[in-house]
């Protein structure tokens, strides 16, 4: 675990939310097998850490661009359960007026651009968001949450080209769960420590444990505070691992059951933290449960939301729809 000078209020609200990130996944495919959820989910069990450690620097001025496994980034930035849930059961009151389902939450209050069925699809919309910070002066930053699956599409190398290029205030975060779908990152990549790339760019690159979120927290903070002080883009990349299926329902016919549970016992970033936190003193059994169980209260209460909430009316089928007609 990195050395890290956080304060103890500030590392177990990082310990809760990644445990409102793990408890809101385990009850959205809970839902999921119950047929409540409407459409595809890709869970981020195993992967808190990244988004945690990051976004605890943020503020909610601050943009941040997700993908289509992006629970966690809208958590870590501070996004309504409530609201999310009912997006995922396709009610009215969720994000999207229930039209959107998971892969497209987004909430600009907090600076959060979007979940994005499209791989690499935030690449854009950060360095968009970065460019609007840098030409109104504002000191914002934006940060690029991405897969190692996107990384081997144009738009991370076009768009960390041009941020490069025009020191941007973003910041790329790679994470490299090490599977894109079903397939492994050796076989469609020969550069699989994807910080190797920034060098290509002129920009710094950085690998980090992505399953310790200290480390995460550190790295991110250098690379943020880069960003604000107008010197660029930096890649940061976290290896982390998946627990779950790449959506709910994959059979996980690519990786072996040791595989992942080697990762699970060894790895688990929640796991890690509570062991950390224990050691220095600053989490006790009953913390722990009274933490676990606030979180489960928020969930239950999100779900409650989300069932007591309408389905939109057919009156609501076209509006905030867009789509080209072509004739
Ligand atoms: C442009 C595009 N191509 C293909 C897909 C289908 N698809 C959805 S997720 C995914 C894998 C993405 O892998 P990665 O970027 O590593 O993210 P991870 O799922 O590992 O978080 C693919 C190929 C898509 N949604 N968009
Ligand atoms: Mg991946």
């Amino acid at each position: 675990m990195a050395i890290a000078t956080l304060s103890a209020e500030k590392l177990l609200a990082m310990y809760t939310c990644m445990w409102r990130i793990r408890l809101f996944e385990e009850e959205a495919e809970y839902q999921s097998s119950q047929g409540k959820v409407l459409g595809a989910l890709h869970t981020y069990i195993g992967e808190e850490a990244v988004a945690v450690g990051v976004c605890s620097h943020l503020q909610p001025t601050d943009y941040i661009t997700s993908t289509h496994r992006g629970h966690g980034h809208c958590i870590a930035k501070g996004a309504d359960l409530k609201r999310m849930m009912a997006e995922l059961f396709g009610r009215l009151t969720g994000y999207c007026k229930g039209k959107g389902g998971s892969m497209h939450i987004a909430d600009f209050s907090i600076g959060m651009l979007g979940a994005n069925g499209i791989v690499a699809g935030g690449f854009g919309l950060a360095t968009g968001a970065g460019l609007a910070a840098q030409l109104r002066g504002s000191g914002q930053v934006a940060v690029c949450f991405f897969g190692d699956g996107a990384a081997n599409r144009g738009p991370f190398h076009e768009n960390i080209n041009l941020a490069a290029v025009w020191r941007l205030p973003v910041v790329y975060v790679c994470e490299n769960n090490q599977y894109a779908q079903w397939t492994p990152q050796s076989e469609v990549t020969l550069v699989t420590d994807i910080a190797n790339m920034a060098p290509a760019y002129g920009i710094p690159g950085v690998q980090v444990d992505g399953m310790d979120v200290l480390a995460v927290y550190e790295a991110a903070g250098e690379a943020i505070a880069r960003a604000r002080r107008g010197e660029g883009p930096t890649l940061l990349e976290c290896k982390t691992y998946r627990f779950h299926g790449h959506n709910f329902g994959d059979p996980q016919l690519y990786r072996t059951r040791e595989e992942i549970a080697e990762w699970m016992e060894k790895r688990d970033p929640i796991k890690r933290l509570a062991a950390y936190l224990r050691a220095q003193g600053l989490l006790s059994d009953a913390q722990d449960e009274a933490i676990q169980q606030q979180v489960r209260e928020e969930i239950e209460a999100a779900v409650r939301f989300a069932e007591e909430s309408p389905y939109p009316p057919p009156d609501e089928l076209y509006k905030d729809v867009y789509s080209y007609v072509v004739t």
